[in-house]
């Protein structure tokens, strides 16, 4: 199955989340945002697609990499095809990034599952056809009825235990947030969630991504009184020795690195070094599906768990496919937004949740994302 083109299409869909200074996002007014639809198509027609900022498939990074790695090529030999893309890194002077690396093996993946008339999570493993999901809250705001306030998260966790979360992970306030970072206000967020939802619904912190140690251990402490279970990338991921000091003194789990670069030749230096007691990796983030399997599995040969950072049909697929992952990350959720409103550019969402907290799979061969092609088309602001 030799691959004929790849084509990148740009195009604008509404959206009512916007970013901050330090890239974290919050609900806003709607504005027109911008996405690329990656798509490689082989000679006899079969195709693949995976969506990606527009900046990480830009023309640029289709024309010097993508192509001249791709076509004429296997679509089938995707570790081949990754290595390939993978070897230009290192001389593409920081052009070609993880996130392009990750676009592209989704696609090839995608192209795999709708060839073989098959759901990528079977593909790729297939333990199971639903996962549980952690509400995964927005970073802190200023927003009054929002998440400005320990109560605010406390009364916001009731709704998501009603929507049917059986967990949440809080990221609570971060620059350039007037009064953040604070080790007080968030040890107060966290105690405040822990009395509304009650003693049986596990807790997790995603706080300010850069604590000290000392503050850092303050937090990690008063967790493990309010029986949090996991704490996760509260200080700067490039100091490993930083983790290593933090898991050593601390009971509850460090989950790690998230954000990290490495892919999983990182994710294996941590487990060596102590530095965090369950894995992370995430599809984007580390490469692909491929990339983030073999962080899987390693966690799994260490008798570790490995959570999967980040929503998106890419990252349910692995949760699906794996034992060693206990939740899938559903959000970013904010009392303003709704999260199970369809992006105009789906047809469904890719991670219905049902009444009892579980993401069911898509049926659907490929990636399992039922795209509306017909929107996409009417608002595309460039092929190339
Ligand atoms: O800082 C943020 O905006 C969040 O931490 C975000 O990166 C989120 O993807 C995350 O960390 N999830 O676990
Ligand atoms: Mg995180």
């Amino acid at each position: 199955m030799k691959i004929a083109r790849v084509q990148g299409t740009e195009f604008s869909y509404p959206t009512r989340r916007s970013v901050d200074g330090a890239g974290h996002s919050h609900p806003g007014p709607e504005i027109q945002a911008r996405l690329a639809l990656l798509t490689i198509t082989t000679e006899d027609g079969q195709s693949g697609h995976a969506f990606a900022p527009p900046e990480v498939i830009r023309p640029h990074v289709i024309d010097a990499f993508v192509r001249k790695v791709l076509v004429g090529q296997d679509a089938f030999q995707r570790e081949q095809l990754w290595h390939g893309l993978e070897h230009w890194q290192r001389g593409s002077a920081g052009q070609l990034t993880d996130r392009s690396l990750a676009a592209v093996d989704q696609a090839l993946w995608d192209l795999a599952g709708r060839a073989l008339g098959q759901p990528v999570y079977r593909l790729i493993g297939g333990y199971r056809d639903k996962v549980p999901a952690y509400g995964s809250t927005m970073c802190g705001d200023e927003f009054k009825g929002g998440l400005s306030t320990p109560d605010e998260y406390a009364d916001f966790a009731e709704r998501l235990v009603s929507r049917g979360y059986k967990a949440i992970k809080l990221h609570t306030w971060m620059p350039p947030v007037s009064f953040a970072p604070s080790v007080e206000m968030d040890i107060k967020a966290c105690a405040a969630v822990r009395e509304a939802v009650g003693p049986h619904i596990p807790l997790m912190l995603d706080g300010y991504h850069n604590y000290s140690r000392v503050d850092a251990l303050t937090i990690g402490r008063a967790l493990e009184k309010l029986n949090f279970t996991w704490f996760e990338e509260m200080m700067n991921e490039q100091s490993m020795a930083s983790y290593a000091w933090l898991a050593d003194q601390l009971d509850i789990p460090i989950v790690g690195p998230e954000s990290l670069s490495g892919k999983h030749h990182s994710r294996a230096d941590w487990v060596k070094a102590g530095a965090c007691d369950i894995l992370r990796a995430g599809v984007p983030g580390v490469g692909g599906i491929s990339p983030t399997l073999k962080v899987a599995h390693l966690a799994e040969s260490f008798g570790m768990q490995c959570e999967v950072h980040g929503n998106g049909a890419g990252n349910l697929a692995v949760c699906a496919a794996i034992r060693n992952c206990r939740w899938y990350e559903r959000g970013l959720l904010h009392p303003f937004l709704d999260y199970d409103e369809v992006p105009a550019y789906l047809n469904q969402l890719a991670d219905p949740m049902d009444a009892e907290g579980y993401v069911h799979l898509s049926p659907l061969p490929g990636l399992g994302e039922d795209i509306n092609f017909g929107y996409i088309e009417a608002h595309t602001l460039r092929k190339y």
